[in-house]
């Protein structure tokens, strides 16, 4: 059965893949699974027909007959327990896999997110300017420990995993600060991540929804 995802009929980051259906649109690429994609609009995200799927409004969601799925982590992790290729079979090098996963999500993403925050969120308020250098020191020394546990390794734990798939997106959103390129070996890996074929696949494909709403002043 083909899965149906959710994303943003018109994503705020202007096509450049740092939406969570990326994470999605990644992970089936890998998979070698094809998906259809829904559309949602932030008005229709705030509708009941969407808070049936996702309880916080937000995309992306993940239906495949009648399994309906929300957050990203959850649905990539299904994705790679369904199909080949993003999980090693070995049961432990399976379960490091998955700790990346965690580890993405729950310890190198929030301080990433808290950067967006305090730039665009709190940014208006008088001690953002304050709190931006804490933020700043406090995502330079996740990526320092994340850096040296990588070492000159291509990918975290062996061969490429969901959870290098994780780990490079919570990543990306740090390109646009510049603070990536102060890890040249963590930029390094972001690029691996960026050139592999299906992620180039499901980058082209998101970056054509926004082509489209552009194309019809949407
Ligand atoms: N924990 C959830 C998951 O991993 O799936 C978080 C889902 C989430 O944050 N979804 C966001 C959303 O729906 C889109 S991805 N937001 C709308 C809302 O909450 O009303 C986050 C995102 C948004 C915008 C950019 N950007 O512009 O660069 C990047 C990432």
């Amino acid at each position: 059965m083909i899965p149906t995802i959710t994303a943003f009929e018109r994503s705020p980051d202007r096509g450049q893949g740092l939406a969570r259906d990326m994470r999605v649109r990644w992970a089936l690429e890998e998979a070698g699974q094809p998906y259809e994609i829904r559309l949602v609009s932030f008005g229709a995200m705030r509708q009941p027909a969407h808070l049936a799927l996702h309880p916080f409004g937000q995309i992306p969601t993940y239906e495949e007959g009648d399994l309906a799925l929300f957050e990203s982590g959850a649905i990539v992790f299904h994705i790679a327990e369904q199909h080949a290729g993003l999980l090693p079979h070995d049961a432990n090098a399976r379960a490091r896999a998955i700790t990346w996963m965690f580890a993405a999500l729950n310890t190198v993403e929030p301080p990433i997110l808290e950067l967006v925050t305090v730039r665009i969120v709190e940014g208006d308020k008088p001690w953002a300017g304050e709190r931006l250098p804490l933020v700043k020191e406090r995502i330079r020394h996740r990526l320092e420990q994340l850096s040296a546990r990588l070492g000159d390794a291509d990918w975290l734990d062996g061969a490429f995993s969901a959870g290098d798939l994780m780990m490079v997106h919570a990543l990306l959103r740090l390109k646009p600060s510049g603070m990536l390129d102060e890890f040249p070996a963590l930029a390094a890996y972001v690029a691996r991540g960026e050139a592999r074929p299906a992620y180039e696949r499901a980058f082209d494909a998101q970056l054509a929804v926004f082509d489209a709403a552009q194309g019809r002043g949407t």
